[in-house]
């Protein structure tokens, strides 16, 4: 589609002339404004942002949509955290928790069909004790089991807790890690960065800035990371607006950031209080606003196992370019907060599938955006 083809349908749907300079703006490849945003998320419709979107998306990478070939390993859900929206901590030795040995999680990684994995995630939550000894270890087992793997490992708020708990700097916990084996970081943590209204829904979590500045330490050490925003609960559009922007400032500086992961909300068995679910037009809209103002964050991932497969089949149309991975039924946090999702694993033909049936084209990829074959 030309930028041409582009303009004659939006002029047929956008009547608000703040909306057609905005148009002008992305279809020049100009940076929109915070207070462009904020006008996108008061006025715009559906499909306004969505075609707009697929237009920035297509221009990027085509007919492309990525995924990989990726399990999780959530080593335990303790966490001292007990952020009010997470349904996946409990304390030590309640029921419902887990804090699995290096065997257990060994015998877990050698049950995968070796090459069916490209990438294994580390996360889980920030264990009382374990000390970084017990992470250094995990790196070292899965590197020795799946050499060929990278490793994308801890969120910001699980290196901040090795800090503290070790009596180490985050460089050097970074480092440690680095040298055991991991080889990127994922997104996760970052939650919002409005500093009230994280007081509000997470307050010992770690503290924006600090999150901000744990990914630009590792950024420096050749550590590439992603990022998260957790949408959809008490947070404004402004308050949505701040927390990309912070980190749209960032990845000026660093461009260490690969892809951006929008998650949202789930309701059941947290202590949040959010008895509505955001509708889907308003994830649509989100995926597609965050499209258009994240212009320096190449990547914009759909997590399935959180909106299930069907629907996130349908956010590619909507800005987004990549689908995350196959998972083989290794994550909890999702189905623990009321995902359709409750067993998530797709096969490598049923992911092909699922994008082909967008009509677009599924591109195997590594955990750093490296091609590995498209289908
Ligand atoms: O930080 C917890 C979120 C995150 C809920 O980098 C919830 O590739 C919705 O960050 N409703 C962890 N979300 C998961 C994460 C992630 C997942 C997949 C890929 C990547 C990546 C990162 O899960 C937490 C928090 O924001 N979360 N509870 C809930 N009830
Ligand atoms: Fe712990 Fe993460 Fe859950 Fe917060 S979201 S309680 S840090 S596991």
């Amino acid at each position: 589609m030309n930028s041409l083809e582009i303009q004659d349908i939006l002029g047929k749907t956008a009547i608000d002339s703040d909306l057609q300079n905005i148009a002008e703006k992305v279809l020049h490849d100009e940076r929109i404004s915070c207070d462009d945003a904020l006008t996108l998320y008061e006025k715009a419709d559906l499909n306004f942002v969505g075609i707009l979107a697929n237009y920035v998306k297509t221009k990027k990478f085509g007919n492309a949509v990525f995924f990989n070939k990726n399990i999780h390993v959530e080593p335990s859900n303790v966490c001292v955290h007990k952020c009010k929206f997470c349904s996946y901590y409990r304390e030590q030795n309640a029921s419902g928790s887990w804090e699995y040995s290096l065997e257990e999680i060994e015998f877990q990684l050698r049950k995968v069909p070796h090459d069916a994995l490209t990438e294994v995630h580390i996360v889980g939550g920030c264990h009382p004790t374990r000390k970084i000894d017990y992470y250094c270890d995990l790196l070292r087992l899965v590197k020795r089991i799946l050499p060929h793997v990278y490793v994308k490992a801890f969120t910001a708020v699980e290196i901040e807790y090795m800090a503290k708990l070790n009596g180490l700097s985050i460089l050097d916990v970074l480092t440690k890690l680095k040298e055991s084996g991991l080889d990127a970081m994922p997104g996760g943590g970052a939650e919002i960065f409005d500093e009230d209204l994280r007081a509000q829904i997470c307050p010992s979590k770690t503290k924006s800035a600090d999150w901000l500045a744990i990914h630009k330490q590792a950024h420096s050490l050749g550590i590439e990371t992603n990022a998260t925003i957790l949408y959809g609960h008490k947070e404004s559009f402004a308050q949505r607006i701040d927390h990309m922007n912070r980190l749209r400032v960032l990845q000026d500086e660093t461009h260490g950031f690969n892809a951006f992961i929008p998650l949202k909300y789930k309701k059941e068995n947290n202590v949040l209080g959010i008895e509505r679910e955001l509708p889907w037009t308003e994830d649509l809209r989100n995926f597609s606003i965050t499209r258009l103002f994240l212009d320096n964050i190449p990547h914009l991932k759909v997590y399935w196992p959180m909106l299930g497969k069907d629907f996130s089949q349908i956010t590619l149309d909507y800005g987004v370019d990549d689908f995350d991975g196959t998972i083989n039924d290794s994550t909890k946090i999702y189905s623990m907060a009321g995902s359709v999702e409750t067993r998530p694993c797709l096969t490598q033909a049923e992911m092909i599938t699922l994008i082909k049936e967008s009509n677009k084209v599924p591109t195997e990829r590594d955990t750093v955006y490296n091609i590995i074959k498209t289908y």
